[in-house]
């Protein structure tokens, strides 16, 4: 293993970028993304994500240097147009805009469109949270999920994500694929030649399998058997046809077999307690840290306190990448 400081992770992924050609707005803001990925132990979203990244820039798939149009669709609605580049930087041109229509109006959605996404939601989700709001995010990929029932794919790996804000804490913040597991960890899993657990997802002719390859050319499950299905489902709606983007399917074909990450858009909303609350706000709020007490108070954990704690032992000590990713890193650097 390879140790680096998380100065040294953002160097590395800023440099590879901009080597490439990104132009340094969006060389940093994808940064920034993967950086946290990797430094809150979500192996998924993290460093690796470069070699994807690279592959979709050769494949002509991003638009290196491309620059968000802001479209202020309706009071609570504001549309960014990420005109083939990747989301992050459609998402830092609508944010603010998004807080400001939450503040006026209570709830606001911010639609990003025709983005390149690669990205775990949660690291925009805390962006909002940090703004006091209450966030969901909705987003579909490539087809590569089986509904319930079937075996042939129709969802993407589709997350959801949720984050409500807590005063002088790190704000209840939950983001999952609702596949049973992210498509990155199967890739993950290849890279390391290991088998994947049982239940995951099924081969091209339909029959259950442990082998990464398999299953990324066949299907993966939805989580929670047709709950999780349906939840795919409304993800395709609202992060796609809702806002005028592609679904999942769509997407895969926008690919044109080129295994690039996926284009498609992404449905981002915010509440705002204070304006649904008013005077009562501080009230209610206490309210729901009772909530999570009577979780933890039985030993349970709270969603994303596993990274929460990654993220302080990576910012102290560093984080750990395999010699096989940092070579093929530094490969990035000099091709
Ligand atoms: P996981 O199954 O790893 O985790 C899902 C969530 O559950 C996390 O918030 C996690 O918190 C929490 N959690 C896990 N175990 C427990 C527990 N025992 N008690 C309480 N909470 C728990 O996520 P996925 O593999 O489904 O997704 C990983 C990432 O991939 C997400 O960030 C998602 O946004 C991203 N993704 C992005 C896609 C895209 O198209 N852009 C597509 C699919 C996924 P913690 O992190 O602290 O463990
Ligand atoms: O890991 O499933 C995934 C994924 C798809 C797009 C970005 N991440």
């Amino acid at each position: 293993m390879t140790r680096l400081s998380v100065k040294e992770l953002e160097d590395l992924s800023r440099d590879i970028l901009l080597r490439h050609g990104f132009s340094v707005d969006h060389a940093q803001a994808v940064t920034d993304t993967i950086v946290a990925g990797q430094r809150d132990e979500c192996h998924s979203h993290g460093l690796y994500r470069l070699l994807g990244i690279i592959e979709t820039l050769k494949a002509g798939k991003v638009i290196p240097d491309a620059k968000p149009g802001i479209v202020d669709q309706a009071p609570s609605i504001v549309k960014v147009d990420a005109r083939g580049g990747f989301s992050q930087l459609a998402f830092d041109a609508g944010l603010p805009i998004l807080v400001q229509k939450t503040r006026d109006n209570g709830i606001a959605a911010l639609a990003i469109n025709h983005c390149v996404h690669f990205s775990a939601l949660w690291v925009e989700i805390e962006q909002i949270t940090d703004a006091g709001l209450v966030a969901l995010a909705f987003t579909p990929s490539q087809a590569g999920v089986a509904p319930e029932g079937g075996h042939k794919p129709v969802f993407g790996t589709n997350p959801i994500a949720f984050g409500w804000p807590r005063a002088g804490k790190d704000p209840f913040v939950f983001d999952f694929a609702t596949s049973v597991i992210a498509r990155g960890d199967i890739e993950l899993h290849r890279r390391a030649g290991k088998e994947i657990p049982p239940g995951w997802g099924v081969d091209i002719n339909g029959q259950p399998s442990t082998d990464p390859g398999a299953v990324l050319e066949g299907a993966m499950r939805t989580f929670g058997g047709h709950k999780g299905s349906a939840l795919a489902a409304m993800v395709e709606l609202v992060a796609g046809p809702l806002i005028g983007d592609l679904t999942s399917v769509e997407s895969l074909a926008w690919d044109d077999g080129t295994k690039s990450l996926p284009h498609h858009g992404e449905l981002v909303i915010a509440l705002d307690p204070r304006r649904f609350l008013g005077p009562a706000a501080d009230q209610h709020l206490a309210r729901a840290e009772t909530l999570f007490d009577n979780i933890q108070a039985q030993g349970a954990r709270l969603p994303s306190q596993r990274r929460y704690a990654a993220r302080k032992r990576s910012l102290e000590n560093g984080v750990e990448i395999s010699e096989a990713l940092y070579s093929d890193l530094q490969k990035l650097l000099v091709q």
